[in-house]
């Protein structure tokens, strides 16, 4: 398998699962500018719509969209726990966390990335959206659960985590949510998540516990 991504960007969400899954893959860094990735791919003809990520599958499929790409590669691994079984409740539980990560989360930061200059009455607008959507995941976790569906790690967490990481990024402020808090803390001490952010060059080697 390969996966196009970004550094930082939501595609670690799936080098994320990929590293939890254990199985080998290749990286490929797109730049999505110019529409060349690091390898010398025509990015354009991986992803039309120009974004990451993007997953090949072993058998030569093009995956993308945050939602598919990960629970392609959560039912390729089906006894880690990635992703509950296909038509059971918790599978729609997982799929309605994930559209709410990918269509309202994820895109309540998307302003900051816009390249439009963001102050003043504008920025303090699309702080609060992130604060809606932040606030909805500090529901979820209010049971103290360790994780967005219950005690276990999940698809979704992964992704979530990598959103929530943005607000470091893009200075908002997230000690109104404290489980949220101590939530992407429990993330980013996961392996494969330390191991993800120090390859996309995140974080140094020495920061890793
Ligand atoms: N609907 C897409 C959105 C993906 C997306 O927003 N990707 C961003 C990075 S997080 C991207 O590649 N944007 C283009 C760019 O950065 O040039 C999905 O869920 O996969």
């Amino acid at each position: 398998m390969k996966l196009y991504y970004k550094p930082g960007a939501c595609s670690m969400a799936s080098h994320i699962v990929l590293n939890e899954i254990g199985a080998p893959f290749d990286l490929d860094k797109a730049d999505t500018e110019t529409g060349r990735t690091e390898s010398g791919d025509d990015f354009r003809k991986i992803s039309p719509n120009g974004y990451v990520p993007a997953l090949v599958t072993d058998g030569g499929d093009i995956i993308t969209e945050n939602p598919a790409v990960l629970q392609y590669l959560a039912d390729r691994a089906s006894n880690t726990g990635l992703a509950p079984p296909n038509g059971t409740l918790e599978r729609t539980r997982l799929q309605e966390a994930l559209n709410f990560v990918s269509s309202e989360l994820h895109k309540s930061f998307s302003p900051f990335f816009s390249g439009a200059e963001l102050d003043g009455k504008a920025r303090q607008q699309v702080e609060a959206g992130v604060g809606r959507r932040v606030a909805h995941i500090e529901r979820s976790l209010a049971d103290d659960r360790a994780y967005l569906l219950g005690d276990t790690f999940t698809v979704v967490d992964a992704y979530a985590f990598v959103v929530l990481n943005w607000a470091g990024f893009v200075e908002v402020n997230l000690d109104a949510w404290p489980k949220t808090q101590a939530y992407v803390a429990r993330i980013a001490a996961r392996p494969s998540a330390i191991r993800a952010m120090v390859t996309e060059g995140l974080i140094e080697h020495e920061q890793v516990a």
